[in-house]
């Protein structure tokens, strides 16, 4: 009997051990908001952030659909995640963050805007003045933008060319001090001078849309941090595939090593 319950707490532990590492697998240092857009964390209007309870509101239609990890949300150019947010969302006087998420485009130009090709919001501080990354189809080659107040730095051209039509991409956006930076599925894609620090007038976060678009497509994994990733932490983001196990899989697991503890 001694014998049996031993090997239960030696599966238990294995198990746990197997799931902290998954856990582990995205960076948690400076981890300030993490909306993963899974079903679980979805309950009518209301959008869960798991980490830091800067919960959203769904404005408009979104569908849930397949994500890159587990569900996400598609977005149709006008619907969004409005976030009010918290303290720990305002980079007022900051000089260091980072957001990172997947976005796969619906078409070539996924954007309704006020102007032709412009603005597709992914995951901004837009409606108030803060900083947005976006889909700017007046950006040639540099469409999927980062810019960042004071002055919405970048605007004129900041950004990562078009990614394939239906296609998940990886986009990482930092402010670095005196740099912004903007990676491509973990590479460095382009950098430039910041002149900081940064300047907001709220903590309001826009996923999907803001006052002048939105972004045609699905988005997910949204992740923000109130200090600029190293290389190597944006290259393991990339490679993690989130944070949270599913309460279904993990259950599922300790369902699973239940039956073989019984068995023997
Ligand atoms: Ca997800
Ligand atoms: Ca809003
Ligand atoms: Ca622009």
């Amino acid at each position: 009997m001694l014998k049996r319950i031993t090997f239960t707490l030696f599966v238990l532990v294995a198990i746990l051990m197997c799931a902290n590492l998954t856990i582990a697998d995205l960076v948690t240092d400076g981890l300030v908001a993490y909306w993963s857009l899974d079903a679980n964390t979805i309950s009518g209007t209301d959008v869960k952030d798991v980490i830091g309870g800067n919960n959203g509101t769904i404005t408009g239609n979104l569908t849930q659909v397949a994500g890159k990890v587990n569900g996400a949300l598609e977005f149709d150019g006008a619907s969004s995640v409005d976030v009010v947010g918290t303290d720990a969302l305002n980079f007022n006087g900051k000089s260091e963050m980072t957001v990172a998420v997947w976005a796969k485009p619906a078409s070539d130009d996924p954007v309704v805007g006020v102007v032709a090709g412009c603005c597709g919001s992914i995951v901004a501080q837009r409606d108030a003045l803060s900083w947005a990354l976006r889909y700017d189809g007046r950006n040639a080659g540099q469409e999927f933008e980062f810019i960042v107040c004071p002055n919405w730095q970048g605007d004129g051209g900041f950004g990562a060319p078009k990614i394939a039509t239906g296609e998940w991409h990886y986009i990482t956006a930092i402010v670095a001090v005196d740099k912004r930076q903007l990676y491509l599925d973990g590479a460095l894609v382009i950098e430039d001078v910041y002149a900081g620090p940064m300047v907001s007038n709220g903590p309001e976060t826009d996923i999907g849309h803001a006052s002048d678009g939105g972004f045609v497509g699905t988005i997910d994994e949204i992740v923000m941090y109130n200090k600029a990733l190293t290389a190597d932490q944006v290259k393991q983001n990339f490679q993690s595939a989130g944070l949270v196990i599913s309460s279904v899989s993990l259950q599922g697991k300790l369902a699973t090593a239940w039956g073989q503890i019984k068995s023997k």
